[in-house]
């Protein structure tokens, strides 16, 4: 089961995030990249779903290699 929901979360991001980073990060984005559902993103998760760096360092305004909520607001906002 939890295999199962794990996989499923993996192919359901993999095609949410292909077409999401085209037209920019929506919050149902961030809440797939919010593996562990903290509330904030860390650059490991983040790495899991999607190499796009660039994305990442402009959504990570303060440098400290988490995205909090705020930063995630900021930049997964945009449709
Ligand atoms: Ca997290
Ligand atoms: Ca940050």
């Amino acid at each position: 089961m939890k295999t199962l929901t794990k996989l499923t979360f993996i192919l359901i991001s993999g095609l949410t995030l292909s077409t999401a980073f085209a037209a920019g990060f929506n919050m149902s984005t961030a809440q797939t990249m919010d593996a562990n559902k903290d509330g904030a993103i860390t650059k490991e998760e983040y790495m899991k779903q999607s190499n796009d760096m660039e994305a990442w360092d402009k959504m990570d305004t303060n440098k400290d290699g988490v995205l909090d909520a705020n930063e995630i607001k900021a930049g997964f906002n945009n449709k």
